[in-house]
C-alpha cells in the first residue's frame, strides 16, 4: 500500500515473521521523516535493527540505556534549541511498554514534566519480549507470561494495564495519543499531528507480538483491530488535555474474539471457569467504551409517536438515506467549520462525521470530504473496508 513505499526503517532486520513493532517503527519513520534524531531504549526494537555492522536506521538513531531514553532524548532537544536548529529537526524518544512503563518511566516523567520538545514513542506488545516474555506495567489482566504464569494457582496476570495515558495527561502534555499497526493511516495522522505541536507528547502504540501473544504470524493486523474493536485498546487523541477525537465503534466485537486467537489468553478456554475471567475483561472493554464514549450512536433516533400528517424521526432517516446529492451539494458536506463530513463511494454517500480518519474534513491532506472519492481510492485497497463502518446517507446523482 502507498502508505508503506518509505524506507527510512530499512529492511533486512531480524525481527520476528509478523512483528506489530517492526510494521508500527516503519509507519512512524515515514509519517515523521527524514529530518529526526531518534534516542532508543533497550528492547526488541534496538536489538533486531542494529545487529553490528548492520543498521536499518536510515536517520541519526542513539541506543540509551532503558532508563534514561527520555532523558537523552531531552539533552538532544536542548542541544538543538541552543544551537537554533529545533523544529527545523525533530527529537523521538521510543521504546518498549518495560522501557516506558516501568524501568524508564522516571526519565519520561522528568522529560514531560520539563516540557521538552519531544515525541516519545511507546511501542506496546504487552511485556518485556526481547528477554523472553516478562510481565510489564502494560500487560493486560490474565495474560500468561512467564512471570506471571497461568497454572493453577493462577489465572495469568493479576493486575491490568497501568493506566499511562493517564499518566501523561497528569503532567500536563500538550498532547497524548493512543494508536494501533491496525490503523495505519490513524497512526500516521497522529505522528504528522504530535509532531507540528511544541512541547512534550507521548503515543503509545498498540503493537501485537507473535512471539509472546503466540498468535499465528498472518493474524498481527487482524488481532489489533479486534483490540480496538472490542474496546480493549482504545484509539484515543488528547490536546491539551482535552479528548477530541475517539475511534468510534458501532457494534463492539466480543473480547472472546481478541482473546481466543491468543496462546497467553489460551488458559481461559480450557474449561468453564475460564468464563469468569473473560467476563472480568469484557468488563474492561465495557468500562472503555463508557469512560470514552466510544459507541457509535445509530443514526436512526428513538420513535416517536406520529400523529395523522406527521413524519416519523425513523420515516425521515429513511427518506435522509433516500437523497439524491449532486456533486455541489455533496460539496458542502466538507466537514469545515462544525459542518458535516460526507463523502462519495461507488454511487454511495457516506457520513464520515464521526470519524477520526476525516479531522476537519481532511484523510491526510489525500482524501477530502464533500467529493467522490471513487476514483482516488480504487488503487488504495481500503475502499469499501473503511467505508462500510459509516452510516449511507443517500446516493450521488448520475452525470446527464
Ligand atoms: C536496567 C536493565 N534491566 C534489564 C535489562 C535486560 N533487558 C534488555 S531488553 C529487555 C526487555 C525489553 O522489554 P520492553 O521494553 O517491553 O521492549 P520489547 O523487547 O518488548 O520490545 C530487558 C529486560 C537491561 N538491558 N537493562
Ligand atoms: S519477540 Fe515480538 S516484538 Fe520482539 S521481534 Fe519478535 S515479534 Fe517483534
Amino acid at each position: 500500500m502507498a502508505i508503506m513505499e518509505d524506507h527510512l526503517f530499512a529492511p533486512g532486520h531480524t525481527a520476528c515473521s509478523g512483528c506489530g513493532q517492526a510494521l508500527a517503527v516503519r509507519l512512524v519513520l515515514r509519517a515523521a521523516g527524514s529530518n529526526v534524531i531518534i534516542a532508543n531504549a533497550t528492547g526488541c526494537l534496538e536489538i533486531f535493527s542494529s545487529n553490528y555492522p548492520y543498521s536499518s536506521w536510515e536517520v541519526p538513531w542513539i541506543h540509551s540505556l532503558f532508563e534514561n531514553t527520555a532523558a537523552v532524548a531531552s539533552g538532544i532537544e536542548a542541544a538543538l534549541r541552543i544551537t537554533g536548529r529545533l523544529g527545523n529537526t525533530k527529537v523521538i524518544a521510543q521504546g518498549g511498554d518495560g522501557g516506558t512503563a516501568d524501568i524508564g518511566f522516571g526519565s519520561l516523567s522528568g522529560m514531560l514534566e520539563r516540557g521538552h520538545d519531544v515525541l516519545y514513542v511507546c511501542y506496546d506488545n504487552e511485556a518485556y519480549m526481547n528477554t523472553g516474555i516478562q510481565r510489564s506495567g502494560l500487560t493486560p489482566y490474565a495474560a500468561s507470561t512467564t512471570t506471571s504464569p497461568a497454572g493453577k494457582q493462577s489465572w495469568g496476570k493479576p493486575q491490568g494495564k497501568k493506566d499511562m495515558v493517564g499518566l501523561a495527561l497528569a503532567h500536563g502534555a500538550p498532547y497524548v495519543a493512543t494508536a494501533s499497526v491496525g490503523y495505519p493511516h490513524d497512526l500516521d495522522r497522529k505522528v504528522k499531528r504530535a509532531l507540528e505541536i511544541t512541547g512534550p507528547k507521548y503515543l503509545q502504540i498498540h503493537c501485537p507480538c507473535p512471539l509472546g501473544w503466540r498468535h499465528d504470524t498472518s493474524l498481527t493486523i487482524e488481532i489489533a483491530k479486534l483490540a480496538v474493536q472490542s474496546g480493549l485498546f482504545p484509539l484515543l487523541e488528547f490536546r491539551d488535555g482535552e479528548l477530541v477525537q475517539a475511534h468510534k465503534i458501532s457494534r463492539p466485537r466480543p473480547v472472546e474474539e481478541y482473546l481466543r486467537p491468543q496462546g497467553r489468553f489460551a488458559h481461559l478456554f480450557a474449561g468453564e471457569a475460564g468464563q469468569e475471567q473473560i467476563a472480568a475483561i469484557q468488563q474492561i472493554a465495557e468500562r472503555n467504551i463508557a469512560r470514552y464514549g466510544l459507541r457509535r450512536q445509530e443514526r436512526t433516533a428513538a420513535k416517536v409517536p406520529a400523529t395523522a400528517g406527521e413524519v416519523t424521526t425513523e420515516e425521515k432517516a429513511a427518506r435522509d438515506r433516500e437523497r439524491v446529492f449532486t456533486a455541489a451539494e455533496l460539496a458542502g458536506f466538507d466537514g469545515r467549520e462544525g459542518r458535516p463530513a460526507y463523502l462519495a463511494y461507488q454511487g454511495l454517500v457516506y457520513d464520515v462525521s464521526g470519524s477520526s480518519l476525516w479531522p476537519d474534513g481532511d484523510h491526510q491532506g489525500m482524501h477530502q470530504a464533500g467529493e467522490d472519492l471513487t476514483a482516488a481510492m480504487a488503487d488504495a485497497g481500503h475502499g469499501d473496508e473503511i467505508l462500510a463502518q459509516f452510516p449511507v446517507v443517500g446516493r450521488l446523482a448520475r452525470d446527464i
